[in-house]
Parts: C-alpha cells; sequence; structure tokens
C-alpha cells in the first residue's frame, strides 16, 4: 500500500511542504465515530484524535477532520495517532446539517465524483437528482448518475425513465444497474480510474453498499432488506468509510441521506439549471424573476414547452432554500459580532472604572 494508492497526489505534497509538514507522517481519514477517526497510511491503520488546540480553535464543523481528508501525524503509540493538522482540501461534499439551521455538514472531502445512486421503483426523483447535482457542481465534483434494481421493472418502464432523466439534465454520465443479475455493473467499472475518489450519494435503501460489493467481487459492506411495509432503507450503513477498489479507484460508502438540503449553493444552481439562466438573458427586464413579467423568456419557454415547469419550480425552490441559509449565516453573523462588541465594551468599562 503506498499513499498514491490511497489518492495522495501533487496536490497534497505540495501544501504539505507549503505547511511545512515535512517532518510529520501523513495518512488518509477513512472513517470517522464521533470524533475518533480511522487514518490508514503505508504502514496501515490507526486509530487517531484530534490535538487539544484542534479542537479549541474550531470554529466550525469545516475545521474538523472528514473522511477524505489528508491529515498530518504525530504517532505515539504503534496503533495510534493524534491528528496535527488537515491538509487544504482539494474539495469539500457538503450539505445543509440537518436540524441546524445555518450550519454546514461536511459529507466528505477530496473527492473527484459524486456517484449519485437512486432505484428505479419508490425512492426515484428527478427532483432530488437536481439537488445531488447541486452539491457535487457547487463543489467541482463530476457527477454520474447510477440507476439501480433495473431487475425490478421491465424494459418500457426503464427507458421511459432514463428519457425522463435526460429531457431535463444533460452532460451527465447515466448509467443503469443490477445488483441482483449484475447487469451494467461493467459498464461503471469503466468509469473507475486509478487514484480517483468517488462519494456514493442517495436515499437509504436503495443499494449503494451493495453496488460497492459488486464492485469489489466481494461482500465487505453490509447490506440489508430495505422494510417491506413501508419500501423504504433501514439506515443500515451508520457511518461514512473509504474503500479501495482493486482497479486501483477509491470509494465513499455513506450513509442513505434522508435530507438533502441546499446551502450557500450558487455556483452549483447555476450549473444545474444552466438553461433557466440561459433563457434569462433574453427576458425583457434585467431583474426579471420569471414569475409574472410580461416578455418573460423562461415563462415563455414553459409554456412552449421547451422546458419543463417542474424543472423551474424545482428551481425556485432551491433559490429560496439558498437565500433562506445565507440569511440565516448573516444574521448569526451580526449576533455573534454584537456578542464580541458587547463583552469588548465589558472590558472597556471594566479597565476605565480600575482606574
Ligand atoms: N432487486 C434488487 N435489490 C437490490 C438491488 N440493489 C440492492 N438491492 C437490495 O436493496 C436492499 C438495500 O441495499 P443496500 O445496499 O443495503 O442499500 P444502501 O443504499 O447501502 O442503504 P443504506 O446503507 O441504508 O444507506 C438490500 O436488500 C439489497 O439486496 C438491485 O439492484 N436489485
Ligand atoms: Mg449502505
Ligand atoms: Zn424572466
Amino acid at each position: 500500500m503506498t499513499l498514491q494508492n490511497l489518492g495522495y497526489n501533487d496536490y497534497f505534497e505540495k501544501s504539505r511542504i507549503e505547511k511545512n509538514l515535512e517532518g510529520f507522517e501523513v495518512g488518509r481519514v477513512i472513517a470517522e465515530h464521533k470524533e475518533r477517526y480511522i487514518v490508514k497510511n503505508e504502514k496501515g491503520e490507526l486509530e487517531a484524535e484530534i490535538t487539544g488546540n484542534l479542537r479549541f480553535s474550531a470554529k466550525s464543523r469545516k475545521d474538523f477532520p472528514a473522511v477524505g481528508d489528508w491529515v498530518s501525524l504525530i504517532n505515539h503509540e504503534p496503533n495510534f495517532a493524534i491528528i496535527h493538522s488537515i491538509l487544504p482540501r482539494f474539495s469539500t461534499l457538503s450539505r445543509q446539517a440537518v436540524n441546524k439551521f445555518g450550519e454546514l455538514q461536511i459529507i466528505a472531502s477530496n473527492i473527484d465524483y459524486g456517484l449519485i445512486v437512486q432505484s428505479v421503483n419508490r425512492d426515484f426523483s428527478i427532483n432530488r437528482l437536481e439537488r445531488y447535482l447541486t452539491l457535487c457542481y457547487t463543489s467541482n465534483i463530476e457527477p454520474i448518475i447510477v440507476i439501480t434494481k433495473t431487475d425490478l421493472t421491465g424494459e418500457q418502464n426503464l427507458n421511459d425513465l432514463l428519457n425522463k432523466i435526460k429531457v431535463r439534465i444533460e452532460n451527465v454520465p447515466l448509467i443503469h444497474v443490477s445488483n441482483e443479475t449484475k447487469a451494467g455493473i461493467d459498464k461503471l467499472k469503466k468509469l473507475l480510474y486509478k487514484g480517483k475518489t468517488y462519494c456514493l450519494l442517495g436515499s437509504s435503501g436503495v443499494g449503494k453498499s451493495s453496488l460497492i460489493n459488486n464492485l469489489l467481487g466481494e461482500s465487505r459492506m453490509k447490506t440489508a432488506s430495505i422494510s417491506e411495509s413501508i419500501d423504504r432503507g433501514k439506515h443500515v450503513t451508520t457511518h461514512r468509510e473509504l474503500i479501495l477498489i482493486i482497479n486501483g479507484a477509491i470509494l465513499i460508502d455513506n450513509p442513505g441521506m434522508r435530507e438533502v438540503g441546499i446551502a450557500d449553493s450558487a455556483p452549483g444552481i447555476e450549473s444545474t439549471f444552466e438553461k433557466i439562466y440561459e433563457l434569462a438573458q433574453s427576458c425583457k427586464f434585467s431583474d426579471c424573476t420569471h414569475t409574472s413579467e410580461i416578455g418573460c423568456a423562461v415563462q415563455l419557454a414553459i409554456d412552449n414547452g421547451q422546458i419543463e415547469k417542474s424543472y423551474f419550480e424545482n428551481f425556485l425552490k432551491m433559490e429560496r432554500e439558498k437565500e433562506h441559509y445565507k440569511s440565516t449565516v448573516a444574521e448569526k453573523r451580526r449576533k455573534d459580532k454584537d456578542f464580541g462588541k458587547m463583552i469588548k465594551h465589558y472590558k472597556e468599562t471594566k479597565k476605565s472604572n480600575k482606574y
């Protein structure tokens, strides 16, 4: 095992030198269990914790290690290390943290490709596909769409579903597989490149772990049948884990996501809804909201069937979420600033009272 096998490359080596970390060993975070990490390098796997300094100077979740990170290490014992610092990330896949408005949750870092997995049955949703696309594009991560469980539907249905995707989503590789019959698995294998990191994204029960097992050719990841009564996954995978695939690609399995919340994702929304941005250039008014204005090219395109109404509605919904996230963050910052001012004022008055 070399560091390169784990995805180490010139980008990370350059920043290691720039940050004067030559004296430190490095490793990649391959799993996280509540602030305890498993780090892997050429010597094997180590358990690791962060330094107190890293913890106290952390301002947000972003300052903590995430699966996929390259970290510098201080070794104490043979199988235990302290994480001294996080090497600058090449990409960060994140979403709006569930139930914590205005906060980000890092899904994984240093990802090259996002494998967006949906099954042909209940889970299938183009709106949600566009959400995942937005997350990927926001972080410069290349998306690949993987439709699973093709054995559960007929050929006609499958083609209808694939065509629906193609109408709305262009220029994204689209693969369909069955983890049961193994149809399509080889096609997906061809999109896995040596030294590149792939993160599996999707709801619980769509077959992410089954897919990894098939690509590996062995049952490494735990999978479980979905709940028959509600046709939903049981959240079998409980933590992120980085796995090496035979032909040199690196895959990160992910627990199923219930929500795909949009954070500060302007670039991602722009790429996902490129057609709307293009049309908007022909609107009569430059500040057109594309809702009720005269001469709106977007509304016209909906009326004549050039774009789907649901595509536009999904765009609006995600735009609103992005704006809401931004204003929540701004509000938080303002409060923090006020609090800082209050403390400063308190200290100053205390000082002036002294003399
Ligand atoms: N018929 C069929 N069943 C599949 C396919 N892929 C996965 N399954 C089944 O779906 C169930 C869930 O699969 P998992 O691989 O555990 O799903 P997951 O996406 O990893 O789920 P979480 O870990 O909960 O996020 C298992 O019973 C699998 O056997 C498929 O292509 N066809
Ligand atoms: Mg799983
Ligand atoms: Zn308009």
